[in-house]
């Protein structure tokens, strides 16, 4: 038996990452049904036995909305379908470019489980994103927390959350500014055992990423995250930006303001507009491609079985 597999029966992709958060692009443009399924896209998401990454996103034709030029899913590392992903959205837009798709004065616009999202190529070859407005209706979000914020007791432990939606859901915890430096290195160094106790704490119904913050000034922040699904990530756009949102709202940062975003894998710069400008979150931020590849057509049947 030879070791590769015959190459007609095998899927292409490509490898991006956002700042360390990457993903595996499939050009998914000729049916509106995802080319793998969500075992299938577990497996090439090992790290050991697979491509490695933290998701893997699908290219779709413009179905739902005539006025999109696409349409874009993702399944993360487990298998879970989330509504949106920031990182994941400008790794789609470069990919789209790379595939010389047709954009719209500079600007894609991409149908989303979370809605339209438009991002742009820069001139500097950033990525920009409109990400919509934040949604902040605790149902929504969806959380059980009054109002959205509240204290919860994880680990023996209190912590004052504020959640938002970027159209996935997210739990911003900015710790207490007096200890804020050891705090940090404390829940960044267990995060691995914290992460999934907010992840899948019963005051969120359809589980959370969490994000734990020290603010160096009102515009720079750092932040570490445990996202829903894909646990530990060296990025996140949705978190970067729904930390920007708590923070206005905390009263830590100012709106309409550019804030810098440190994140493990480097910084994101993010907006949160006035509600006269419309009240949208922008972020911008780099989208890198890697490398492109064909699986084997035996770990694809093999996740089929
Ligand atoms: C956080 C994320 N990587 C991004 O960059 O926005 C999105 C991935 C989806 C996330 N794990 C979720 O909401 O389940």
């Amino acid at each position: 038996m030879t070791a590769t597999a015959p190459v007609a029966s095998a899927t292409t992709f490509r490898k991006y990452h956002g700042l360390g958060n990457d993903f595996i692009l499939i050009d998914n443009r000729l049916t509106s049904t995802p080319l793998l399924s969500s075992e299938q896209s577990v497996q090439l998401c090992d790290r050991h036995m697979g491509i490695g990454a933290d998701g893997v996103i699908f290219l779709l034709p413009s179905d739902t909305d005539s006025s999109s030029h696409c349409s874009m899913r993702l399944y993360n590392s487990d298998g879970s379908e989330p509504e949106m992903c920031g990182n994941g959205i400008r790794c789609l837009a470069q990919f789209a470019y790379d595939l010389d798709m047709k954009f719209d004065q500079g600007m894609l616009r991409v149908n989303t489980k979370a809605g339209m999202i438009i991002p742009q190529i820069m001139d500097d070859g950033m990525v920009k994103v409109d990400m919509g407005r934040p949604v902040l209706e605790k149902d929504d979000i969806p959380t059980r927390l009054e109002d959205g914020k509240g204290w919860m007791n994880v680990d023996d432990r209190d912590w004052w959350m504020r959640c938002v939606s970027m159209g996935n859901p997210h739990a911003v915890c900015y710790l207490d500014e007096s200890q804020q430096d050891d705090l940090f290195q404390q829940v960044d160094a267990k995060l691995e055992h914290i992460g999934p106790l907010f992840e899948h704490h019963p005051l969120f119904p359809e589980r959370t990423n969490t994000e734990f913050v020290r603010v160096i000034n009102p515009n720079h922040v750092q932040m570490t995250v445990w996202e829903r699904g894909a646990g530990r990530t060296r990025a996140c756009g949705t978190g970067a930006c729904a930390v920007v949102v708590a923070g206005v709202l905390e009263g830590k940062l100012q709106r309409g303001q550019q804030v810098q975003v440190d994140l493990p894998g480097g910084p994101l710069i993010i907006v949160w507009e006035e509600e006269e400008k419309g009240g949208k979150v922008m972020m911008t931020g780099p989208a890198q491609f890697v490398f492109e590849g064909t699986v084997s057509s035996t770990l694809i049947n093999a996740s089929t079985n």
